[in-house]
């Protein structure tokens, strides 16, 4: 069985020894502004009785602090760049005013090294976001710039707690520190993506989450990870998914095997500690080929807040998106994907000009989008304001690619030519391998978004266009 943890010769030892708690607050809309410094520092992600990792954080920490704020709020955030090289922040999932969304060369300048820029937007939507680097994002989230955007519901559910849960995969190195050395690798990106060998939750190996018997837990699931898809079991508890890339929805179980969260994506549980005081019950990240700890609910001696779990479901307040599509009068967009490994790309455009595949690989350019590699002067559509746009991806590479939308979210309204009826409202939806996905959305937001693999490294190497509505 392959385990990351094996990779450094860990054991079991730093089982026990960090802590999830509150408080996990700062809240953004009472100050002028809260600074948020992209800077160098340490972490002790590979456990306490571990060589400190030398991470990138804002304000020094991974994650970065959660900014946690009320629907309709204004966030205002200064980023301060402590950084030798340019940066930007990116405010995922938000419904953001274009200006505001922090893609370098499309929406704004990048910040340079001991620059700042300020970003103050309102918070459309209630729900669990984040943010993050979207500069050369393939070593600056990777070595640990993103952090969780919180917006509560205006009537918040009644839970006992209310926890961020966010996931990353770091790939270290023999001495512990992240390797460094294989940023880049032309085998990551023509492949799946860095992969890491170092699971933590909340910048934690192991942590536990302290809990009560009978409590009703929040928990607040994000995949930060550069490339790998996780999924995540809670054994003997129940989980209810409420929400999904911050959309409310109808209160359901997550399959057999778990939750699964493509990069990027986000999951809203409800989960009841139907379990004895004293117990400890972990909670897994599987997949067909291992079987990680990622945490531990640890109950306390205490008894039961109460002898059973609450009767009433979790039911999330929509939140206002322009929901009434009509794809019958729709912009119709077609999007091939197209390279990687076993691929078959023989030739790709930037711009006008055709390049063969040696060229492109020299460019580190090896997926394409509608042929195109990498992102391009000309948008790929634009979208009249207000109208239905309708995408239609047809995903012919080896490979999964999760699929990362600025500015809005979508329904996906058919599958491998079926018809989807009810779906998620999603910002980041996970496209197989061979499968063709058609997504809508109404078109309410202007400005120029992007539109990418949130693969990190399928995005640099050519995963990454954008429209244009107006
Ligand atoms: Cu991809």
């Amino acid at each position: 069985m392959f385990s990351r943890r094996q990779f450094l010769g860990a054991g079991a030892s730093a089982v026990g020894a960090a802590i999830i708690a509150p408080p996990w607050r700062v809240a953004a809309s009472d100050t002028p502004f809260l600074e948020l410094e992209a800077k160098p520092a340490t972490a002790l992600l590979a456990g306490p009785d571990k060589t400190p990792v030398s991470i990138w954080g804002y304000q020094g920490t991974v994650p970065g602090p959660v900014v946690r704020v009320r629907r309709g709020d204004r966030v205002r955030v200064r980023l301060k760049n402590g950084l030798e090289q340019p940066t930007t922040i990116h405010w995922h999932g938000i419904r953001i005013a274009n200006a505001m969304d922090g893609v370098p060369g499309l929406t704004q300048d990048a910040v340079p090294p001991g620059g700042t820029f300020d970003y103050s937007f309102t918070a459309p939507d209630a729900g669990t976001y984040w943010y993050h680097s979207h500069a050369k994002t393939w070593e600056q989230i990777a070595r640990g710039l993103y952090g969780v955007l919180i917006v509560e519901e205006e009537t918040p559910p009644k839970v006992d707690q209310d926890l961020a849960f966010v996931a990353d995969d770091w790939r270290l190195e023999k001495a512990g520190q992240i390797d460094e050395a294989s940023f880049g690798a032309m085998v990551d990106w023509s492949h799946g993506g860095r992969m890491g060998n170092w699971l933590t939750i909340n910048g934690l190996t192991e942590p536990d989450i302290p809990v009560r018997a009978g409590e009703r837990i929040r928990l607040r699931l994000v995949n930060t990870a550069n490339a790998r898809t996780m999924t995540f079991n809670f054994g003997r508890l129940s989980a209810q998914i409420v929400a999904l890339d911050g959309q409310p929805v109808p209160q359901s179980s997550p399959g057999a095997e778990g939750v699964i969260l493509a990069p990027a994506q986000r999951a809203d549980l409800i989960i009841d500690i139907d379990a004895k005081p004293g117990e400890t019950i972990p909670v897994w990240e599987v997949s067909t080929r291992h079987r990680l700890q990622a945490a531990q609910f640890v109950l306390s001696d205490k008894p039961p807040v109460r002898q059973r779990p609450p009767d009433e479901p979790v039911i999330l307040a929509p939140n206002p998106l322009r929901a009434e599509l009509n794809p019958d009068d729709a912009e119709q967009i077609e999007l091939v994907m197209e390279g990687g490994a076993m691929g078959g790309l023989r030739e790709g455009t930037i711009d006008d000009r055709v390049l063969s595949i040696q060229e492109l690989v020299e460019k580190k350019l090896v997926w394409a989008f509608n042929g195109k590699a990498g992102m391009q002067i000309k948008p790929l559509a634009t979208v009249p304001k207000g109208r239905t746009a309708v995408i239609n991806m047809v995903n012919k590479t080896a490979f999964p690619h999760a699929m990362h939308m600025h500015g809005y979210h979508f329904q996906v309204i058919e599958r491998d030519g079926k018809p989807v009826r009810g779906a998620p409202w999603r910002d980041t939806e996970l496209v197989q391998r061979n499968e063709q996905v058609r997504i809508a959305f109404v078109a309410d937001n202007p400005g120029k978004w992007l539109f990418h693999c949130h693969m990190l490294e399928h995005a640099a190497a050519g995963m990454i266009t954008w429209f244009e509505v107006a």
